[in-house]
């Protein structure tokens, strides 16, 4: 079948739209009709090139949410109708690390996955015979995709997609972040380093599980609004100290953080996030993600001395038993969206979202179908 896409030819360049060709599903895969989609700093990420992984021609996108057109032979868990998030991080349930109790990580197609490859080691999209990669095993920038059923979320029918798309990437991250990987205590003091969709939803996170002091970290003032909405009680812009930020934090805090976040990607800040720590207990945990070949440093005493440095994927969410939940908790006001959708458009201005999140001016655009 043919369906529109934003298809990334090249490092750096505006994605440009496509009639793309999409093969059916096969055995054990759903073909999707995207609704809505969310575009998130990770698809900036790997369409600057910075990305290891990043594969061209590649469709981009992994915040979406729609519904399901059409199953492969042997699918038992979604029929035609149903409405699912697709998922970047599968659950098959069976693997070592599905079965360890320890990780969200599912190793059932990670790899192929990475290779901008369905399972089975080929595409389902193409372009006059020319073959378009996957990404993250979602490519919600198509409005038809196909996933494998391990990754898709089966998500309440009544829930509107245009919102909880955000719920495919950055809001569970942030949320999942505070809960899962740090599991921060009520009572607790937290920094929060990037304001943007996953920053924020730190914030909300933290707000949800009763941090005392919410502290919001970022270059650009006019986050620090909706920061403070989200339950920050401190807004600080590193730039109006001379003092390196750590140390500004670590004063204001009688000795550091008890937990702090990294949701930018900037090593040195990722520095900055686990020294602002308190020593004997304090845990930073690195959201953010990185280009090919950056590395992050500190002195090793600032581990000796009781910091701890964490990583989250997709907030530790298992997504196909959990994250039905966390769309039944929007449903019922426990998770706020609605204010992370600053911007909304049609597939055809897609590259408008990519300059609004690089001047600064969205938390979240969402293309509409
Ligand atoms: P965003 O662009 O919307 O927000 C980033 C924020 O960081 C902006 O407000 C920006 O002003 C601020 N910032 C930039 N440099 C800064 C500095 N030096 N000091 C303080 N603030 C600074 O991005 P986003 O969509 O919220 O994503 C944030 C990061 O999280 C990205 O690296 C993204 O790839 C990553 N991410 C990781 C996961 C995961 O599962 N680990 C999931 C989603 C996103
Ligand atoms: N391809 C990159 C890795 C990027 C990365 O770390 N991705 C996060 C999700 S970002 C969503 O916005 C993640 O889930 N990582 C775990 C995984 O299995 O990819 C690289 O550096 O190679
Ligand atoms: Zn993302």
């Amino acid at each position: 079948m043919k369906s529109r896409a934003a298809v990334a030819w090249a490092p750096g360049k505006p994605l440009t739209i496509e009639e793309v060709d999409v093969q059916g599903p096969k055995a054990g895969e759903v073909l999707v009709r995207i609704v809505a989609t969310g575009v998130c700093h990770t698809d900036a990420y790997t369409l600057s090139g910075a990305d290891p992984e990043g594969i061209f021609p590649s469709i981009l996108g992994h915040e979406g949410a729609g519904v399901v057109e059409d199953v492969g032979e042997g699918v038992t868990s979604l029929k035609p109708g149903d409405h699912v998030i697709p998922l970047y991080t599968a659950e098959c349930g069976k693997c070592k690390f599905c079965l360890s109790g320890k990780t969200n990580l599912c190793g059932a197609v990670r790899a192929t996955q990475g290779q901008g490859l369905m399972p089975d080691g080929t595409s389902r999209f193409s372009m006059g015979g020319k073959t378009i990669h996957h990404y993250m095993g979602t490519s919600t920038f198509s409005e038809y995709t196909v996933l494998p059923e391990i990754s898709l979320a089966k998500v309440h029918v009544d829930a509107p997609l245009e919102k909880v798309c955000l719920l495919g990437c950055g809001i569970t991250t942030g949320i999942g972040a505070v809960r899962n990987t740090a599991k921060v205590e009520p009572g607790s003091t937290v920094a929060i380093f990037g304001l943007g969709g996953i920053g924020l939803s730190c914030i909300q996170g933290a707000r949800m599980v009763g941090a005392e002091r919410i502290i919001a970290i970022d270059i650009n003032e006019d986050k620090f609004e909706m920061a403070r909405q989200f339950g920050a009680t401190d807004c600080i812009n590193p730039k109006d100290y001379s003092d390196p930020i750590q140390q500004v934090i670590v004063d204001l805090t009688d000795g550091g953080v008890d937990y702090s976040f990294e949701c930018i990607g900037n090593v040195q800040v990722m520095r900055q996030a686990l020294e602002c720590c308190h020593k004997g207990w304090g845990e930073s945990i690195i959201i953010g993600v990185a280009g090919a070949g950056e590395e992050i440093s500190t002195r090793p005493f600032q581990l000796v001395t009781g910091r701890v440095w964490k990583g989250s994927a997709f907030g530790g969410v298992k997504g196909r038993s959990e994250l039905p939940g966390y769309v039944e908790d929007y449903m019922n006001g426990k998770i706020e969206i609605d204010p992370f959708v600053t911007h909304t458009m049609g597939l055809e201005d897609i590259n408008k979202a990519f300059d609004l999140m690089h001047e600064g001016k969205s938390i979240r655009s969402v293309i509409l179908f």
